[in-house]
């Protein structure tokens, strides 16, 4: 996972009108909507005015991302939620969620982040989360994705769901990475999955594109009027790139959404495990 800087995160609560609108206009739908879509809800099945969100910071490992915490609190609040960030960091912060009885603990480290329901003891992902929420702005920027090419850069943690949630909606998937062994690993499992052992070259040849890896996509590669759905940072996309393609990226909300979506729905489900 590639760790989020304080520039990445520093204008998020701002620009979260103005990636709504840019939703809105490619994908015809809202934060909202998108996220409720990716995770297989109903827009309207849980209230999120009912759910009371805590963003503890965690402060082991690298430590806190200035604007992290903000960012995802305010992203909650956007899609209708209570929510607040602790005052106590870590373990601390963690008892001070609980002794508030807050349904939805949103934490993340180094390695992991997460969005724990409390009520239902079931925890959403953020790799999971951004993978269907990117695989869903895909979907509805290009129509249906049943037959389609589709590229997979990246056979990481995210890209490696992508190529399998894209299996299931039926779109043609070719993955690829500069670490072919990784890409091997996934058609192992996966048969179905081609690998392209020229990312660049696999750029060029792809209109429907699902970017979850760090590295830069040049921008001679990129077709004209190819749909990029791009999670992965840092975002290197240069103006001229966002020219010839629809390029859907934020750092941080869409995934952060999902999750918040999904954490709440597992209380609408009366999941328990
Ligand atoms: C969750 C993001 C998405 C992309 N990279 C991931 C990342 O930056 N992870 C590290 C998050 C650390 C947060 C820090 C804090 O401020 O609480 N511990």
């Amino acid at each position: 996972m590639t760790r989020l800087t304080d520039n990445d995160v520093k204008d998020i609560p701002q620009k979260l009108g103005e990636l709504e609108e840019f939703l809105e206009k490619h994908t015809g739908r809202s934060i909202k909507k998108l996220a409720c879509e990716a995770v297989g809800m109903w827009e309207y099945a849980v209230d999120p005015k009912e759910y009371t969100i805590a963003v503890v910071p965690v402060t082991t490992g690298e430590g806190v991302i200035n604007g992290f915490s903000e960012s995802v609190k305010e992203t909650c609040t956007w899609l209708g939620f209570d929510a607040f960030i602790t005052e106590h960091t870590d373990i601390h912060g963690f008892r001070e969620a609980t002794e508030k009885k807050v349904n939805i603990i949103f934490m993340a480290d180094d390695d992991d982040f997460v969005a724990y329901n409390l009520q239902a003891r079931k925890c959403a992902y953020n790799s999971m989360s951004t993978a269907k929420a990117y695989l869903a702005a895909l979907a509805a920027a290009t129509d249906l994705l049943v037959k389609k090419e589709v590229l997979v850069v990246g056979a990481g943690r995210v890209g490696s769901r992508m190529a399998t949630l894209l299996l299931a909606k039926g779109a043609n998937v070719t993955i690829t990475d500069i670490d072919l062994e990784k890409c091997k690993a996934i058609q192992k499992e996966y048969p179905r999955v081609k690998i392209a052992e020229d990312v660049r070259e696999a750029i060029r040849n792809h209109k429907y594109i699902l970017n979850a890896s760090p590295a830069h996509i040049e921008t001679e590669d990129i077709q004209e009027g190819a749909i990029i759905s791009s999670p992965g940072v840092p975002n290197t996309f240069d103006a001229e790139a966002y020219k010839k393609a629809l390029i859907i990226h934020d750092p941080l909300v869409i995934g952060t959404a999902a999750m918040a979506m999904e954490s709440a729905y597992f209380s609408y489900l009366g999941c328990r495990k």
